[in-house]
Parts: structure tokens; sequence; C-alpha cells
């Protein structure tokens, strides 16, 4: 059986995963699901980025060590192993590069490379990108700040390892002009022109400004550039290096790397790099996807523009987000994200078209033949012909595609036979027929046959992509009770089904969604969770200027005592306080804090006012001082406390 090694990036857990990661993650695990239909023995990888600044600097900001902080994002329930549960993903082996396994292996990988002459020690005077973790020269710059992602880069000097890059660099060129190593083509001219042309440098490979790294173990105040530790887990997952696993001289090696756009450079440039520095086989392709974008910008949490997949996986099913993802947007190119899109495409998709295919062919097998076709059916050629041969060359069409990692030409060719299918029905009106069953029974009997056939060899072929609707669809037209109906080699064979397939009436498989109510609901959800994510309690920050001592003494508190209060009529904010301020003369004060206290729970009550304001008129009363209260935040809302005193304090003391 051919051995077929897949893998996604492994992503980093400094925040939660958001849509974008779910788009690369699900693409992957429909290629690993297509080819494990094709009969290939496959292993998918993934996992996560887990070293480096940017963790460890998020780690002290929430108060926990790098473990604690990546575990909770990992390992902790809805995290990333749950959120590829949810989506079914069918990854065969999960690595995180903080497991021991993989820091050996990246340890002995550095040293044997260091051995070999190939990493050097000296001194690195540059510019470095802290979100992007890379260092970059000069010269490399963009209008003087980051080029990958247009951020401010600092100043940086330090001792450090070099990795002789720049040794490789005709190699390099010649494997990604020259074979198809990289795809799709026009990622190859962007590396081979804005990188490899203007000159490789070496490249640092080491730090010491920070610990969260895995170290050298030879010089050990330094830690392994993230890149080397993150690029090196396609193979340390594999074993190489460490006891864990022993697959990498197996033939799973060398294996596919699905990567989006912005992390090709590392993948098609550096990647090939260590490995040729190893004496190892490069990667069989490194395939570089778009990105999922919101409002013409890419989306990512330092932006704020994340689109939860939780949120949506649970409102819309898991198979219709993952369908979505697939058949909207070119793989190799960006798409731009909406719900409005989400929700036609699973309304004419699967609703409209896959959806009533299913619903009216096995709902007819029904009511005309009691689920069970009778073996007597009549082919009609030419009423029949058109969809019988577009079915039995959709499986090598969708081949053709899937191939060269068009996923959504695949679901596109999909698509257009469900198309002719539905087409077929009205050409044939079964309704018409069924009106004389002694006549065109046959015929009738032979429509809804071809019309299963159909379903069978589409479900088969959607499996990568909705699995279990698809493993429905099969059971509702019959096809799963025997399993040689449902395999790859049937899905490019006609006639599999035996003639007198019984069907079962199932579920509604993809329910129409009201658009409008759903981006109602999708909009509060949003608002719900942005809301969720304000800090918890703000108060705030504390005034740096100062007050004199004199000043402030100036300034006269008492206790005063609510004799009567009342709302100010025409205003929804104001409340009058008369009160007790020990004087005896009753003192008004007029203060804003309707909308937090009822004037009656008030009365009685022992409060702090200042007293020697100027009096100032609201909504024509008069009003002598100001009651002291507490201010904070929650949730983004305001919160406001009136200072309590205890009742024992006479109207009138002075506060100092
Ligand atoms: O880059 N649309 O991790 P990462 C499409 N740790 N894909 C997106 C996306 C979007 N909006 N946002 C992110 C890293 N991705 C490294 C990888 S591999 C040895 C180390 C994709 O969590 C992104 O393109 O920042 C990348 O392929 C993957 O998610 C991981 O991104």
């Amino acid at each position: 059986m051919e051995k077929y090694f897949i893998t996604t990036p492994i992503y980093y857990p400094s925040d939660k995963l958001h849509i974008g990661h779910t788009y690369c993650t699900v693409a992957t695990d429909a290629l690993a699901r297509y080819k494990r239909l094709q009969g290939c023995d496959v292993l998918f990888l993934t996992g996560t980025d887990e070293h480096g600044q940017k963790i460890e600097d998020k780690a002290r900001e929430a108060g926990k060590t790098p473990q604690e902080f990546v575990d909770s994002i990992v390992s902790a329930p809805g995290g990333v192993l749950d959120l590829w549960k949810l989506m079914n993903i069918s990854n065969d082996r999960f690595i995180r590069t903080t497991d021991s396994y993989h820091v050996k292996s990246i340890q002995l990988i550095f040293r044997k490379m260091y051995d070999n002459g190939d990493i050097y020690k000296g001194k690195y005077v540059g510019k470095y990108c802290k979100p992007c973790e890379s260092f970059w020269t000069e010269t490399q710059l963009k209008d003087g700040k980051c080029p990958d992602c247009g951020r401010e880069v600092q100043d940086a000097e330090e001792e450090a390892y070099f990795f002789r890059l720049s040794k490789y660099a005709d190699k390099i060129q010649d494997l990604l002009e020259n074979t198809d190593f990289l795809e799709p083509r026009s990622r190859v001219h962007e590396m081979v022109n804005n990188f490899i042309k203007p000159g490789l440098e070496d490249l640092c490979v080491s730090r010491t400004s920070f610990t969260w790294g895995i170290p050298v173990d030879f010089d050990p105040k330094h830690v392994v550039y993230v890149w080397i530790d993150a690029l090196a887990n396609y193979i340390t997952a594999l074993g190489y290096g460490n006891d864990k696993y022993n697959d990498y001289d197996k033939g799973w090696w060398p294996g596919v790397n699905i990567v989006g756009k912005e992390i090709v450079r590392f993948h098609s440039i550096i990647w090939p790099a260590i490995l040729m520095s190893l004496g190892e086989p490069l990667p069989k392709k490194v395939f570089g996807h778009g990105w999922l974008m919101l409002d013409g910008g890419k989306m990512s949490k330092s932006k704020g523009n994340v689109v939860d997949p939780y949120l949506l996986a649970e409102k819309f099913g898991v198979d219709a987000l993952r369908f979505f993802l697939l058949r909207t947007f070119p793989f190799g190119s960006d798409g731009n994200f909406s719900n409005e899109l989400l929700i036609q495409t699973i309304n004419v998709d699967l609703a409209n078209d896959l959806g009533n295919l299913l619903s009216r062919t096995v709902s007819m097998v029904g009511k005309y033949f009691d689920g069970q076709l009778p073996a007597e059916q009549r082919f009609q050629g030419e009423m029949d012909d058109e969809l019988v041969a577009m079915v039995k060359g959709l499986r090598d069409r969708y081949e053709a595609q899937m191939e060269k990692f068009a996923i959504h030409n695949a679901l596109a060719e999909i698509f257009k036979v469900i198309g002719r299918a539905n087409k077929y029905i009205d050409e044939n009106t079964p309704w018409v027929l069924a009106k004389d069953m002694e006549a065109n029974g046959p015929r009738l009997a032979c429509v809804m046959y071809n019309l299963l056939e159909t379903l069978r060899v589409c479900a088969i072929l959607l499996t990568p992509f909705i699995p279990t609707s698809s493993a429905e669809i099969l059971r509702q037209i019959g096809a799963s009770a025997d399993g040689a109906s449902c395999t790859w080699e049937s899905a490019g064979q006609w006639a599999v089904l035996p003639k007198t397939v019984s069907v079962v009436r199932g579920e509604n498989l993809f329910p129409r969604i009201d658009m409008d109510k759903a981006l109602a609901e999708l909009e509060e959800a949003a608002a719900q969770a942005r809301k969720a994510a304000l800090p918890a309690l703000e108060v705030e920050p504390q005034t740096e200027e100062k007050v004199d001592f004199d000043t402030f003494c100036k300034s006269d508190f008492r206790a005063v005592k609510v004799k009567a209060c009342e709302n100010v009529k025409k205003s929804a904010k104001l409340l009058k306080f008369t009160l007790d301020d020990g004087t005896g003369a009753d003192r008004q004060i007029l203060s804003g804090i309707a909308t937090y206290y009822k004037p009656e729970e008030l009365v009685g009550k022992t409060l702090m006012a200042i007293v020697n304001l100027p009096p100032r008129k609201m909504m024509g009363l008069e009003s002598n001082g100001m009651l002291i209260s507490a201010v904070h935040t929650e949730q983004g809302e305001e919160r406001l406390n009136l200072l309590m005193l205890d009742d024992k304090i006479p109207a009138g003391a002075k506060m100092c």
C-alpha cells in the first residue's frame, strides 16, 4: 500500500485559533481523507509550535508560566485539540514542540549541522520583528518595516549561531524553478525574485535574549531559533533523532507540506536547505494556500477581526462549515469570508441542490415503490445517456483536480453532476410517469435507479469534505449495507447498486437557513463575544499629576444623611437629595446617578459629600456640593457605587 504523509503547519498557541486556521486544517484533512479513500496508507500530522518570545511575553502578561500558558490554549477544554475534534479532523498524530522527544531531536539536528560546519558562531546585527519572530537585514525591510507583516522592527545585536543558508542558494533556486516542488507556480516567482535573486544571506539561528525555547545543548545560554525548531517537526514527529516513533525510515518521508502563503518562504527556502544540510530527502511538495480575509484584510487576532469556528460549527453544523470553506475559495488564492456567503453556499449547494436531490429521490422511491425498486427497469437511451456519462467520468475528473490540490474544482465537478441530476428529474417528470404505473413502472424505476447511482458516486466523492453527511446519504440510498458500493473503485463504476435496492428515509440533512434571522443571530453572538473579550474589571489609571497637601486640605468632605431623595422631573439621570449636613439647615445636592439607584433605597443612608464646591444649577435646580462615589468598568459597562459610611458616623463629621 502506498504510504502518504501529509501535514498542516504547526500552529502558534499564542491565542485561540480562528476560522483561518480551521480553513488550513480542514483543507489538509480533506486531502488526507481523499488519499485514504483512494486506498493509500495515510499519516496525517498536525500540531502546535509552542516556543518563542511571543509566547514568553503572552504568558507573562497572563501571569502564567509559558508551559501553563500554552497548555491553556492547546490541551485545556475549548483549546486546539478540542477544536480539531469538533471539526472532525482525522489527524493520526499531533506534535507539540514542547514534547520531550522533539526537544531531543532538535538538539541533535542543531549539533549535526554545527558539526558539519553549516552552523557557525557569529554576531548578529540587524532588525528583528517580534510578532513574526524574524530577523531582517536593513535592505530586506520594506519602508523601514517588516516585509512580511508591515509592523515596526527593532534593533538587535547579539552573539548568535548562523546557518550557512547562502551556500544553498543555487541549489534552492534550481529546485524551485526546475521542479514542481513548490505550488502554486506563482509563489515560485515570488520566492526567487524577492528572496533568492537579491542574495540569500546566512540565517541567524539562535537567540540569547529570551529563554522559552530549546537550549543549544553544547551552549545552553542560546535557544534554537523557533523556525528551525518548528520546521523540523515534520521529521521529528516521524521519529527522526528520537525513540518515540520509528516511522522516518519506513517510507513515510518525504511527505507533503500544506502551508499558508506567508510561510512559504520558510518552507520553500529554509526548510529544504536544512534538509540538504542534514543530507535528508526533501518534501515531495510544498503547497502554499491563500488567506481567508475579512473586509479585505487577513484575519488575525492582533487585528481583532477573527471569526470563531466554534460559533459557526454550532450554528450551521460541522459538515456545512467544512464544505463552505473548501467549496467557496480557490485553495491557492485569497478569499473574502462573510456570513452571507456562508449561508448562501449552504442554502444553494447543500439545501437546494444536494439536499433536494437526496430527499426527492428517496421520497419518490418510497412513494412509488414502497422503498424498494423492482428488478424490471427500462433504460431509454438518449434520456439517460448524458447523466450516466457524466457520472461515469466524474471520479476521474475529480481525481485530476484533487491531485493538483484544486480542491474547489473537484467540488465544482461534483456539483455540476448534482445540477444535471436535478434537471434530469424535471426532464423525466416522475410524478407524470407515476400516474400510469402499469405502463410506466419499469421506466420510472430506471429513472430512480439512475438517480440513486448518481447520489452514490457523489456521496463517495464528497466523503473527504462532509464525512458524516456522506455516510448518511449512503445509508439513505441503501449503499452502506454493502461496503463494496461505497469504495473508491466503485465510484468509478456505474450500476453498482443492486437493481432491487431499498432506500431508508432519513432526516433532512441540510435544512434551509433563514438568512435574515441567522445574520441577526450571528451579529448578536459577535456582540456578546466582543463584550466577553473586554477586561472583566477595569479601573481608571491613577493620575500622574500631584496635588500639594495644602490644596488637598481645602476640600471639605463631610458625612451627610439622606433625609429625602426624589427623581428630578424630565431628567433620566438626576436625583435630588435633601441632606442633613450637621449644620441644622438642609443641604440640596443633585447627582446624576438615577440609572444606578432608586430614590427610596437611599433615604436614611450616611454618604460622603464634598460641601465647599461653588453652587451649580442643573435643570433649573441648585446643587450645593457633590456626593462621592466609586466608579469602575465591568465587561465594558460602567458601574457606580455611592460611598456609604457607617451609620454611627454623625452628620457633619469631617473626613480627613
Ligand atoms: O505560522 N487564512 O503558525 P500560525 C488562511 N507556527 N490561513 C491562515 C489564516 C487565514 N486568515 N490565518 C492563519 C505559524 N492561517 C507557524 C507555522 S510550521 C513549521 C510553523 C494559517 O498559527 C497560516 O497561513 O501563525 C499558517 O499556514 C497556519 O495558519 C499557521 O499559522
